[in-house]
């Protein structure tokens, strides 16, 4: 891990799941870390548990508002300020409606949050990463963003965008030493489905109910060796899912 403690890494949505898991991760690896996300007090108490580790700084807001995104990136104390890792975390669904049945407020908050929110950060960050001709940019995409499943129309969209620009910006950095890899998982235990059934926690429940799901802490040991290959080698995209999981609408569920 001698590669990873001199490195400085951003993650957005640090406050649960996937995002916390590889704040973790990367913390027991001695990463200088930034985490974001908007709630105040889980960053400050996760300031305060990392802080034994490694040097954290964290910066609270909503990647929505893109004023506060860009101010907020741009005055980061200046130990913290030059980003070698952007974990592209921050995102949820909202809602699992049909076409026809789905809200507005939904819709927008996927667009917004998925595809903007990550749009802002990352033109927040990388600027500094081509000028010093090095970074690596992780964009947590899904399986959703690689199929389409019922009533997954906006938040498939939304990932099938986070494809899209995991492409894009590998070819427009091509030659400029930035590294851009995209992880699509499948199911993983967090706090995604009490989001999007909007703190319906039985429900939320019910999703992981049958099976093994992943839990963030797989996703976060792939970010990390994704990170930690030769300077030469980028994997450019990766597909994880569970053992009982085939596809998005085919999970074998067995287990009581
Ligand atoms: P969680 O709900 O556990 O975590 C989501 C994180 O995103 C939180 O830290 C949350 O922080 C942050 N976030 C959400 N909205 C905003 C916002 N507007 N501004 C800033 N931060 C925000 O879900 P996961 O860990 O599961 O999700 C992480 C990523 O992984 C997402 O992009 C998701 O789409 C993707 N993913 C998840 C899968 C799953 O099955 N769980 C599978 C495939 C991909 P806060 O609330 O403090 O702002
Ligand atoms: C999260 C996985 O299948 O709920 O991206 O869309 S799924």
């Amino acid at each position: 891990m001698a590669l990873l403690s001199q490195k400085t890494a951003l993650i957005t949505g640090a406050t649960s799941g996937i995002g916390l898991a590889t704040a973790r991760a990367l913390a027991q690896a001695g990463c200088r870390l930034v985490l974001t996300g908007r709630r105040a007090q889980r960053l400050k108490a996760l300031v305060k548990e990392f802080s034994e580790l490694t040097a954290v700084h964290s910066l609270c807001f909503d990647v929505r508002d893109r004023k506060a995104t860009t101010q907020m990136i741009s005055q980061l104390p200046e130990e913290f300020s030059q980003i070698d890792i952007l974990i592209n975390n921050a995102g949820n669904a909202h809602g699992l409606d049909s076409f026809e049945d789905a809200n507005l407020d939904d819709w927008d908050a996927m667009i917004d949050i998925n595809v903007k929110g990550l749009l802002y950060v990352s033109k927040a960050v990388i600027p500094q990463m081509i000028k010093r001709k090095t970074g690596h940019v992780i964009h947590l995409g899904s399986t959703a963003g690689k199929e389409i499943y019922p009533k997954g129309n906006v938040y498939c969209a939304s990932k099938h965008a986070v494809d899209a620009l995991n492409h894009a910006m590998r070819i427009d950095l091509n030659g400029k030493g930035i590294k851009v890899s995209a992880i699509h998982p499948g199911l993983v235990e967090t706090e995604f489905s009490e989001v999007r059934f909007k703190g319906d926690k039985a429900r939320a429940q019910q999703v992981y109910k049958g099976y093994n799901p992943l839990q963030p802490e797989d996703i976060a040991e792939i970010i990390v060796f994704v990170l930690s290959r030769p300077p030469h080698v980028n994997i450019a995209d990766l597909m994880v899912m569970c053992l009982d999981q085939a596809s998005s609408t085919i999970v074998n569920k067995t287990v009581e």
